[in-house]
């Protein structure tokens, strides 16, 4: 005979059956019976303290693990602040279910206390968007819920949990565990790819975009390797190979290496294996034509409306990453005679970008953010997950810091502020072995520097390095560009950021000095590791440094003397 559950019972239940073990999200009277069913289950409940962080970690989880994140918000203005996480999970394809409670049946439509259509606020955002009015088919609407968001191009999915359905009592047997589904590249396709590799002469390979696991990197290396193909990442999927492995070529992002760019323009055949190719990845379509080409171009991605999108590729296969990556490592490999040497000319190109930019020298700054990054990379394992928001601080992580491999990086294609502190605490607590640093911005770190509480909470021992310039920096730059000298809008005013840490119960220290950098770290290490508690290490610096080429002035000057030449 089948018992009687509650639908929050029923919800917990089904959660446990497709194997979730965290859940991230801040509490609501919405949703008490779930609350209530969590009360004795062996899943965790990470609350947070703003719902941008709940949804920011469950994001952060679906990136690490390519299980679904799981976010728990109330209605109304829970669902609103969460949504931020929901158009991360879309951009940067990860999969990601976010359960909101929902008003009553009986009163539903009225607008109610905090009443919202989801199905129409997150319908263009998720995958897809429901509400379960019916206790009875809760299991079967959750295990939907799984299929959608693993299945094909991984992806957010919303559901509505209406009050009466949750306090409902219904006898109905769980469903099994999801199965994601993938489609793989045909026999054809797979000679096709090799018949178009045959006849290249400059092969350019870039790897990005969601589904990814370890082995399918492993798998894709060892094509890469076996054909001697140069290889790039592209925005802000730059893990997918260790950065210092030979055929890593550079970041396909913003910011590009002007001679990896031109190398992808000048190239007869692209290889784009997983990545959308979207606006920050080509550049705004500039290294690619669009919609069609100069090169021929092979696109693989996991969505079949991916694919002539934006690019007609001479062959476009859908397909999920461990499938292409299986295929491909088995290949026969071509005669790669002809690009051969390529591989070492654009390493020692993307050496070259990486190595000390002048500016520093050149301002007499004190503080060498170069060297900073240098310092991280060389006290911290391999294995460090450095995390970002936006900011043009980032640039120091994604142009300098060698990435080590398979999720090692987790920042928003999304371009959100505010994903730098929750997606590292998500890592630190699933992943607590792992060293896990944050690069935020002084404006970026406070999008969501509340949740340094909760980090101290779970005892998520993170590195946070705030790069204080005292502006958002990003938009004076581009201020400066188009509006010389005319200052709007940018200015920060910032609290000491170490001494806000130490009220959170982290450690905090200010950091100006290039010397002063790797005795803090390993302060910060230490504190972290011993105390499992956040430390943070504010860089004040000048504003006047916003990029590795240039400074502040300098944009400033060229805009102004841009403008007298109109
Ligand atoms: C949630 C969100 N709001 C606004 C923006 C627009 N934006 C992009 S970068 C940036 C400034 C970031 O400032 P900061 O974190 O201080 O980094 P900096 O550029 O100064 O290094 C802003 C406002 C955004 N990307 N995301
Ligand atoms: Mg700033």
């Amino acid at each position: 005979m089948i018992t009687s559950r509650s639908g929050g019972q029923l919800v917990v239940d089904a959660l446990q059956v497709h194997g979730v073990e965290f859940i991230f999200g801040v509490p609501g009277e919405s949703y008490l019976p779930v609350l209530d069913a969590l009360h004795d289950s062996p899943i965790r409940f990470i609350i947070n303290r703003q719902e941008g962080g709940s949804a920011f970690m469950a994001e952060a989880y679906g990136k690490l693990t390519g299980k679904p994140g799981i976010c728990f918000v109330t209605r109304g203005p829970g669902a609103t602040n969460a949504a931020i996480g929901v158009h991360t999970a879309q951009q940067d394809s990860t999969a990601m279910i976010l359960f909101v409670g929902q008003v009553g049946n009986d009163f539903v439509e009225r607008e109610a206390f905090q009443e919202i259509d989801y199905r129409r606020m997150y319908g263009t955002m998720a995958k897809w968007v429901a509400q379960i009015d019916r206790a009875d088919r809760i299991p079967e609407y959750i295990a939907h819920a799984f299929q959608v968001a693993t299945s094909g191009r991984p992806g957010p999915v919303v559901l509505a949990l209406p009050e009466d359905c949750l306090a409902a009592q219904a006898s109905v047997t769980d469903t099994r565990a999801y199965t994601a589904i993938q489609a793989s590249p045909s026999v054809t396709q797979t000679a096709q790819i090799r018949n178009y590799l045959a006849q290249a002469k400059r092969p350019v390979v870039i790897l990005g975009g969601g589904g990814w696991d370890a082995e399918a990197c492993a798998k894709i290396t060892h094509f890469i390797e076996a054909n001697h193909l140069p290889a790039g990442c592209a925005f802000r999927f730059q893990d997918l190979l260790p950065n210092t492995h030979p055929n890593y070529i550079g970041d396909v992002g913003i910011g590009i290496n002007p001679k990896l760019a031109q190398r992808i323009k000048d190239a007869d055949l692209v290889l784009a294996i997983g990545p959308r190719l979207g606006e920050m990845t080509t550049s705004g379509y500039s290294l690619l034509d669009a919609p069609v080409p100069k090169q021929t171009l092979i696109h693989i991605h996991s969505d079949a409306l991916e694919l002539g999108r934006v690019y007609q590729g001479e062959l476009m296969i859908n397909s999920g990453m461990p499938q292409i990556a299986e295929v491909l490592s088995q290949m026969e490999a071509v005669n790669s005679d002809a690009w051969r040497n390529s591989v070492s000319e654009a390493k020692a190109e993307l050496l070259a970008w990486q190595s000390e930019p002048a500016i520093f020298a050149q301002e007499q700054a004190p503080l060498n953010l170069w060297q900073v990054v240098r310092s991280i990379q060389q006290a911290c394992p391999a294995d460090t997950i450095i995390t970002n928001g936006a900011g043009n601080y980032a640039t120091w992580a994604h142009r300098y810091f060698q990435y080590g491999g398979f999720r090692t990086q987790l920042a928003p294609t999304s371009g959100a502020m505010g994903y730098s502190m929750p997606s590292a605490i998500a890592a630190k607590i699933v992943q607590p072995e792992r060293t896990v640093v944050v690069f935020a911005g002084d404006g970026e770190y406070l999008m969501n520097g509340q949740e340094l509480a909760t980090a101290v909470q779970y005892q998520a021992g993170v590195i946070i390095v705030v790069f204080n310039n005292g502006m958002y920096g990003t938009i004076r730059m581009h201020q400066e560009k188009e509006f010389p000298g005319r200052v709007s809008g940018t200015q920060l005013h910032n609290p000491d950021f170490a001494a806000l840490a130490r009220a959170f119960g982290a450690a905090g220290e200010i950091v100006e000095k290039t010397e002063d950098f790797a005795p803090a770290l390993a302060r910060a290490l230490a504190h972290t590791r011993e105390k499992n508690l956040p430390a943070l290490i504010e860089l004040r610096y000048d504003g006047n440094l916003i990029t590795p080429g240039a400074s502040l002035q300098s944009l400033r000057k060229q805009a102004l003397a841009n403008k007298q030449k109109v």
